[in-house]
């Protein structure tokens, strides 16, 4: 079973920056697709919640440099 959720991201100012969290993001235990929007500032994340959870997301997204939120 798999979990869908979405991030607010802020702090993104170049393309590069979504590819370095999307990078980070598939990177975590448990995520099976991540997908970062520059212009939506946001992030998409798709994961195993036995695995992983939003936590992790958002710590592995903080410790790159930016700051996330769970999208209301
Ligand atoms: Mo672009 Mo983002 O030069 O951390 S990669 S600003």
């Amino acid at each position: 079973v798999e979990e869908k959720t979405e991030l607010d991201i802020i702090g993104m100012t170049c393309a590069a920056c979504a590819t370095r969290i999307e990078k980070g993001l598939n990177k975590v235990e448990g995520v099976t697709k991540a997908s970062v929007n520059l212009a939506l500032e946001s992030a998409t994340v798709e994961y195993n919640p036995s695995l992983t959870g939003t936590n992790d997301l958002i710590k592995r997204v903080e410790k790159l440099g930016y700051q996330a939120a769970i999208k209301d």
